[in-house]
């Protein structure tokens, strides 16, 4: 294969032959696909193999791949230059789109990625507050800033590493970690860490251990809890915003945290990230306030361009999350009858658009139990759907994502060669 070749010598120039781990199949025993172009729900890859793409460049492609209005968005951008390094009209319509769109969000920042809308994010809750400590969950991944690399999830689990080398003990000791769905975690740390604890950063819906989903009441308590300490409730969207509907995760669970970090699908496709929320916590940000944060490319026109499109179509087509969903829970609902039939101890969790097949005889609702998975299973599992043309998360610990140009017949084929590859685990 071509893939197999220019691997080869992409392992000579990056680390794992990539940009970022997830992408070398490093976890699932197979040789990553390199992938040439994509176009509606498929991937194409330099051997000319097609497959039905259920990654989404990891949640961005909501609409689908080369979406026409998005392409033609960046073009007309591209066309007056690529970078000015200045204050542009189109930074101005992105912030109003997402403040009018998620109303906790009364100021924003926009910057390039999901690592920095998080790292940027604790950094304001800690210069707000003059707290140091923050709180994240075991199995969460909000990116690769130092302090997030504690107990993480996504690529950090996959690897088999729990945290990373690299991050000092003084960083790491600044962030607790707590059990997802467990409150008495999060209050045991309130008591033993008292006026200590800036924020809780958390994934309302995580999707880093594979899709979790939260218990009920449980993200109510965890907002009850620390508006009781004074501490803030940062809100990592990056995949569940804009995904689970228009108003995301926190609109789906009715929550009104205090900060939100946003990516992937504000981008279009392009390196974009943002955090707002509210207007007193921002007005500490630089040039106003004393937390500093800064970026060259942050705002950068031909991304907003990508950006604004392709959140315009989804408010003006609120019927494409219906479609989205619907076309999930066929997804989910027919893994599950296979499970049935085929009897492969598996379980499947799954809302909305995101969904992960996870490997374990028992339920998962936190770290815990992610990681009874049995991951080399899962890897037959996905190497068996690949060769059919299926291409799922290259790790467990990742989401299936359906986009809007998926059709029935997509999850129909797709739910075929499932049942393949399930018998012949
Ligand atoms: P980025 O820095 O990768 O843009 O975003 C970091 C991030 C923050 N918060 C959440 C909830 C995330 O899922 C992510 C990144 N997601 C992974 C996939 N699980 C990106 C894929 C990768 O690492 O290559």
């Amino acid at each position: 294969m071509k893939s197999e070749i220019l691997y080869e010598k992409a392992k000579k120039l990056m680390p794992g032959g990539v940009n970022s781990p997830v992408r070398n199949f490093q976890s699932v025993g197979d040789t990553p696909r390199f992938i040439s172009r994509a176009q509606g729900a498929r991937l194409y890859d330099i051997d000319g193999n097609e497959y039905i793409d259920y990654i989404g460049s990891w949640g961005p492609m909501i609409l689908g791949h080369a979406n026409p209005e998005v392409l033609e968005a960046v073009r007309r951008a591209a066309e007056n230059g690529l970078s000015f390094g200045a204050a542009t009209e189109a930074e101005v319509i992105m912030a109003q789109l997402i403040c009018d769109l998620v109303p906790s969000v009364e100021m924003i920042r926009m910057v390039n990625s999901g690592t920095e809308a998080t790292m940027s994010a604790v950094r304001a809750a800690r210069g707000f507050t003059g707290r140091n400590k923050i709180i994240k969950f075991e199995g969460c991944y909000h990116g690769h800033s130092d302090a997030m690399l504690v107990k993480a999830g996504s690529g950090v689990i996959s690897s088999g590493v729990p945290s990373s080398l690299g991050v000092t003990p003084g960083c790491a000791n600044d962030t607790l970690t707590a059990v997802f769905n467990d409150i008495g975690s999060v209050q045991d740390l309130f008591a033993n860490n008292k006026d200590q604890i800036a924020a809780v950063i958390v994934e309302l819906v995580p999707a880093n251990m594979g899709v979790v989903l939260p218990k009920p009441g449980f993200l109510q308590d965890l907002q009850r809890i620390c508006a009781e300490n004074a501490a803030l409730v940062i809100a990592d969207e990056v995949i569940t915003g804009f995904r689970l509907g228009l108003g995301g995760a926190q609109e789906y669970y009715g929550l009104k945290p205090d900060m939100t970090a946003f990516g992937k699908i504000i981008g279009g496709g392009m390196p974009v990230g943002a955090y707002g929320g509210r207007k007193d916590i921002m007005q500490q940000i630089a040039p106003c306030g004393g937390v500093y944060q800064a970026g060259t490319l942050s705002g950068n026109p031909v991304a907003m361009a990508a950006g604004i499109a392709q959140l315009t179509k989804l408010k003006n087509n609120p019927q494409i999350y219906s479609h989205i969903d619907s076309l999930s829970a066929k997804f989910s609902s027919g893994l599950r009858e296979l499970l049935k039939v085929t009897g492969v101890a598996a379980t499947v969790n799954a809302i909305g658009s995101l969904s992960t097949l996870l490997f374990t005889e028992q339920e998962v609702h936190n770290y815990t139990d992610a990681l009874t998975c049995d991951t080399k299973r899962y890897g037959r599992f996905f190497s068996a759907m690949l060769k059919q043309g299926i291409y799922l998360a290259p790790a467990q610990f990742e989401a299936a994502f359906i986009s809007y140009s998926h059709t029935e017949a997509d999850i129909d084929r797709t739910l075929e060669c499932a049942e393949k590859a399930l018998r012949a685990l």
